[in-house]
């Protein structure tokens, strides 16, 4: 049954996904359909090809257009629970880990990036008057590079006063800058010294983990300016890879190629304390002020006071984390927990 949009018949292959350069979701997405070969149509938010597309529920970038259990075609948001809905789909070259162990830690790096990484990703972009310039000048020439330049100009500064104004929701402000800056320093040598050991984090072959710290790496050592200078300086490794997960399609993945919950190594194990540190005790802080109905999230993070408003959708994140350990066999649990001890991420379970 042809689902006709314009010319786009949305019915068959290729995939439709809309999405934005600056949008760090919207390249993780992007980048685990190449990397898997999944057939795709990348369509930008506000081009002439977007428009008459379905539109989701909830207007966040990216969307997968699929077809849902009435056969329609409708728009989905929501990177994670996407990225286990085309594992179901597409055959593969999948990034989920198939020892449920190393699975639920791909998961829990994966929240961290979405999550906590992404504080660095909003701060250093709309923080900095250098950074704020170029986004304001760069981001709305990615919707469209053919507009009239007053209309440009003008989209850039309406842009950035919307984020600037955002910032407190993500949670960037006075006293939280310094954390997320000395986090997003600490995320960089940890992460190089992990990649060190291995081509990609959860080992010779990427995980959901890879995509997502891709994702919010790509603005932040790819494209603004303060961040990008600290990345260079600090771990030129990272960047380079970066530059590779981009587009992964011609890697050649060993079935075997995750790391064994056997051999997990110290370099891994740092990166689940960095996790540990900050973003715990935030999901903690954040979720206590959400049952408390209080207007404010207060707790210390890295020994520092972190003050910001709850944020309702990270309540759900904590959940699921909680969700997928019990899920779990009870003989995996305990090499979970095992895993993780001494880490900080423990405090998660209570
Ligand atoms: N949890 C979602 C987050 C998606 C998200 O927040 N996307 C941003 C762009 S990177 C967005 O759409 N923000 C609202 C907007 O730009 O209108 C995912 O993983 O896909």
């Amino acid at each position: 049954m042809a689902q006709f949009v314009g010319r786009f018949d949305l019915h068959s292959a290729p995939l439709t996904i809309v999405g934005a350069e600056g949008s760090p979701y919207s390249r993780k997405l992007r980048g685990i359909l190449r990397y898997r070969r999944i057939p795709h149509h990348w369509v930008t938010r506000g081009s002439p090809e977007s428009h008459g597309l379905p539109k989701p529920k909830v207007e966040l970038l990216p969307q997968l257009l699929l077809a849902g259990a009435d056969g329609r075609v409708e728009a989905r948001v929501d990177s994670t629970p996407l990225i286990r809905e085309l594992e179901a789909r597409y055959e593969g070259r999948c990034v989920v880990p198939t020892d449920p162990v190393i699975a639920y830690l791909d998961a829990l790096l994966e929240d961290y990036a979405d999550e906590w990484l992404t504080k660095a990703m909003f701060h250093y972009r709309w923080a900095y008057p250098t950074d704020i310039a170029k986004a304001a000048a760069i981001l709305p020439r990615w919707f469209k590079t053919n507009a009239p330049e007053a209309d440009s100009r003008a989209a850039g500064e309406v842009f950035a006063k919307r984020q600037i104004d955002r910032l407190w929701v993500v949670g960037s402000n006075p006293t939280t800058g310094p954390v997320i800056e000395e986090s997003y320093e600490r995320l960089l040598t940890l992460l190089d010294a992990h990649l060190t050991t291995s081509r990609f984090v959860m080992g010779s072959r990427p995980g959901a983990a890879d995509f997502a710290l891709y994702g919010q790496l790509t603005q932040l050592v790819g494209f603004d300016p303060t961040s990008s200078a600290v990345a260079l300086a600090a771990a030129p490794r990272v960047v380079a890879w970066v530059d590779l997960v981009d587009d992964l399609s011609g890697v050649e993945p060993a079935e075997d190629g995750w790391l064994s919950r056997a051999e997990v190594p110290a370099t891994l194990r740092a990166l689940f304390t960095e996790i540990g540190r900050v973003y715990v005790p935030f999901l903690l802080g954040n979720a206590e002020a959400l049952a408390n109905g209080s207007e404010r999230v207060e707790c210390t993070i890295a020994e520092r006071p972190w003050v910001q408003r709850p944020f309702p959708y990270q309540g759900k994140c904590l959940t699921w984390l909680r969700e997928g350990r019990e899920g779990l066999s009870v003989g995996d649990r305990a090499a979970v927990d095992a895993l993780l001890e001494g880490s900080g991420c423990e405090a998660l379970f209570g």
